[in-house]
């Protein structure tokens, strides 16, 4: 898929919800148009009692006058027909932070090494994305394992977004918080 159509993105085959579950790092992100997550971006999935998956997530955002600050958000997902395509509705811990409901696709993972996630906000009339954010995710805050890296490269590609991401450093800057 390199049309760059939404619609044809390709996502993770048979994505088990219950794997996924556990800590996330990003270490690389493609950012959204707007206020958003800076760097020491951590996730971490649930899946409450009844199945539906949970998330709670923290990084570093600068809001109003350069208010410096660890966000600490929270999210439910909605079930699709695709079992890796999800709705996320989230919401800061505290009111002035953001909220939202964005697609939330898990493009592909190992689930115990990477996890590529990808969201379109916005599609063009020609089927494009016009703002799309993304998540590469490692279990390591370290970084991604050399063998995982050819992948995500071929992924980014395929969700023409390859060269638009950035590092996201972790300093613990949220890591008390
Ligand atoms: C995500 C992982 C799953 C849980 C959540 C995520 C996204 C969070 C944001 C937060 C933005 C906050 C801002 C605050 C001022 C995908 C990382 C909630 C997009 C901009």
């Amino acid at each position: 898929a390199q049309d760059c159509q939404v619609s044809s993105v390709q996502v993770m085959q048979n994505f088990d919800k219950t794997r996924y579950t556990g800590i996330w790092y990003a270490v690389a992100k493609k950012d959204p148009e707007g206020l958003f997550l800076i760097d020491n971006i951590v996730a971490e999935f649930t899946i409450a009692e009844d199945g539906s998956m949970t998330a709670t997530a923290k990084g570093r955002v600068i809001i109003l006058n350069n208010w410096e600050m660890c966000a600490d958000m929270l999210a439910t997902f909605e079930v699709t027909p695709d079992p890796a395509k999800f709705r996320m509705k989230y919401w800061g811990a505290a009111s002035y932070l953001q909220t939202g409901n964005d697609d939330h696709w898990v493009i592909d993972t190992d689930y115990d090494n990477y996890a590529i996630h990808y969201s379109c906000r916005l599609v063009d009339s020609d089927g494009t994305c016009l703002d799309a954010y993304s998540f590469i995710f490692s279990r390591h805050p370290t970084g991604l394992r050399p063998e995982d890296q050819r992948n995500v490269v071929q992924k980014k590609t395929d969700l023409c977004l390859l060269g638009k991401y950035r590092r996201v450093s972790h300093t613990g800057f949220c890591d008390s918080s």
